[in-house]
């Protein structure tokens, strides 16, 4: 249909929107989409519980017990639905080369073609619900503003709770400011007098990143990281482009506080694998013996870095946290728990006859089970009651370790970086990088372990750098580049770089135990790396970096001998032969543009190791 003859939807612009560049482009977006509704989100509580009681009425929520989880709700989604789509998630950069070896592209036109005629009416039968967001503290320089278009109720009131969502947005935009365009349909146009299901979606999925123009566009999908676009797609896909061009980081990072019996703080942020225990240490309880230390959280997942006065300030641009519920209880994570006592909505939990939720892991399995597809459960059906993906969204205000500073606009100035993974062997429990280049290369070398739940055979390493690998908005290797960029910079600004850590929770005995205890224990780690940063503790010096030595860490509280120290910090020559050949792979796979600074360091590491 040509721009002339289109049919103009009553697009019915608040007062208080402004912004003409951004009406134009709702009009236009619902000339093409056809909702039979428009509807501006204002973020206010009685607009949120409006909309729940409409998903209610929908079947999409299930409202929870008053007593046990006041305000809450369960949403089951369509089986076919439930994480994101790596295969269908599309970076559309110019050339090919830009988006590199790990990421999907397709050239920018044909995209724009296909999603053309996917959005055409897709939206009919629907309300077009346009969320304005803040990722990141209102008015912080720290953050960016997102509008995301949606014809998914149940995503306006995730992005509630997931980001600064409201109409206040709007006096941040004025009347030409920037936002990130976000466009999402869940693709089940209804007929007139079609009855709607519970999750609408669409088998055709799309979720693809226009880098240059700094949009997002997400068609079939209502779950998770495909649908709240101010998540993945936005705070890391397009962020870290933004941040390649503007000279910042955008990190698949969480953020924390560490307060010392002193009194004195420091922040840290953490990258972790997908399974690696992310959101436990984000929310650590230090074990009873160490008197006075305090953990607090100012993220549990994304983290937005810029450069300020010779240090690195680092937010949290998202509001809420998106987790995954199975596995979580009050042994493993105290902190997560009382966050989600109220206030939540989780998605492919299952349901217990008094109207609460119950996963695998949480504790005794209650009677009377409804699992997340519908049906009643015992253990004996041999499925999962919640589905291993099942998520809780709870505001992080709720959160008893939540930071005195994770609301503020300046962000807190980052001391060490740490990059975890998952090794049942070769790599130690704790290294301190001598320097910043040795650290992007453990950073861009760091991997996982597939585990017992994965597909394919246990055992095979999944390269994951920086935990970015279904994250890294353009080349993998680039990114690697900008890394050290952003090192180069600031120490020619005179500036005291944040001292970078590699930790491996994961090391097992010939018996296939893990050896180290985890979990709180790994306040021990902890400790010595703000120890370190005190320049209180220097270690001991072996091939690729700095670990501390037995009688440098605290040991008061657990049982944890020399012995077993020395396996989890062990250096075996074999293991890192072989492991020096699957970095020389990794970089390899990665195409042409592997910064020689990480070329040459591998070359260093692996003579020395050679050597020995
Ligand atoms: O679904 S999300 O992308 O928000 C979470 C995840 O898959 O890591
Ligand atoms: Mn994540």
């Amino acid at each position: 249909m040509s721009e002339l003859t289109m049919e103009m939807i009553d697009i019915k612009v608040p007062n208080y929107v402004k912004h003409h560049g951004l009406i134009e482009w709702v009009q236009k977006i619902a000339n093409h989409t056809k909702p039979n509704n428009v509807y501006w989100c204002d973020g206010s509580i009685a607009e949120y519980n409006n909309l729940c009681n409409q998903l209610v009425e929908a079947g999409t929520f299930k409202r929870l017990d008053a007593k046990k989880r006041p305000n809450s709700f369960l949403a089951c989604s369509d089986p076919s639905d439930v994480a994101r789509v790596e295969e269908r998630t599309f970076i559309c950069a110019d050339s090919k080369e830009e988006v590199g070896a790990t990421n999907n592209w397709m050239n920018p036109d044909k995209m724009r073609g296909i999603l053309n005629e996917l959005f055409e009416g897709c939206m009919y039968g629907r309300t077009l619900y346009i969320v304005p967001f803040s990722m990141g503290p209102l008015g912080s320089d720290i953050s960016h503003i997102g509008i995301e278009l949606s014809d998914s109720p149940y995503v306006a009131v995730n992005m509630r709770t997931m980001t600064r969502m409201g109409k206040q947005v709007f006096d941040i935009l004025g009347t030409d400011g920037n936002y990130v365009p976000c466009v999402h349909s869940v693709g089940k146009p209804l007929a007139d007098g079609e009855k709607d299901v519970a999750w609408p979606c669409n088998d055709t999925k799309y979720i693809v990143h226009f880098p240059k123009t700094r949009e997002i566009w997400s068609f079939g999908s209502g779950y998770g990281g495909n649908a709240l676009l101010g998540k993945k797609c936005f705070a890391l896909r397009i962020a870290s482009t933004m941040g390649r061009d503007q000279g910042w980081l955008a990190e698949h990072m969480l953020i924390l506080g560490v307060t010392s019996p002193e009194g004195k703080k420091y922040h840290v942020a953490a990258a972790f694998p997908s399974a690696c225990g992310k959101t436990n240490f984000a929310m650590l309880i230090p074990p009873v013996s160490f008197n006075g230390w305090k953990v607090t959280t100012i993220g549990d997942d994304i983290a937005w870095i810029k450069p300020k006065n010779g240090k690195l300030y680092a937010i949290n641009p998202e509001a809420g946290y998106f987790g995954v519920a199975p596995g979580t209880s009050h042994k493993t994570n105290y902190n997560a728990m009382e966050t989600l006592k109220e206030n939540i909505i989780f998605t492919n939990v299952a349901l217990t006859e008094d109207g609460d939720v119950w996963w695998e892991g949480m504790g005794e399995v209650p009677e009377n089970l409804t699992d997340w597809q519908g049906n009643p459960w015992t253990p004996q059906n041999g499925v999962k009651a919640a589905h291993p993906n099942a998520r809780f969204t709870a505001p992080a205000y709720q959160c008893p370790s939540v930071d005195e500073n994770w609301d503020n606009p300046e962000g807190v100035a980052i001391d060490a970086f740490i990059f975890g993974g998952r090794r049942s062997n070769t790599v130690p429990l704790l290294t301190e990088a001598r320097n910043w280049v040795e650290g992007v290369y453990m950073a861009s070398t760091m991997g996982s372990e597939t585990t017992a739940a994965q597909v394919g055979s246990q055992g095979i390493v999944r390269r994951d750098p920086f935990a970015m690998l279904p994250f890294c908005g353009y080349n993998m290797a680039d990114y690697f580049q900008h890394w050290l960029n952003m090192g180069e910079k600031l120490q020619t600004q005179g500036a005291k770089l944040p001292k970078i850590f590699c930790v491996n929770w994961f090391r097992k005995d010939e018996e296939g135990n893990f050896i180290w205890p985890g979990y709180s224990e790994n306040m021990r780690a902890l400790k010595w790396i703000i120890e370190s940063i005190e320049g209180k503790v220097s270690g001991k010096e072996h091939t690729f970096g700095i670990s501390p030595t037995y009688e440098e860490m605290y040991w008061s509280g657990l049982n944890f001998t020399q012995e077993q120290f020395e396996q989890v910090t062990s250096i075996c020559k074999d293991a890192w032969e072989q492991e020096f050949k699957l970095h020389d792979n990794f970089f390899a796979s990665l195409g042409q543009n592997i910064p020689q600074t990480l070329l040459e360091t591998k070359q260093m590491f692996s003579d020395k190791i050679k050597a020995i």
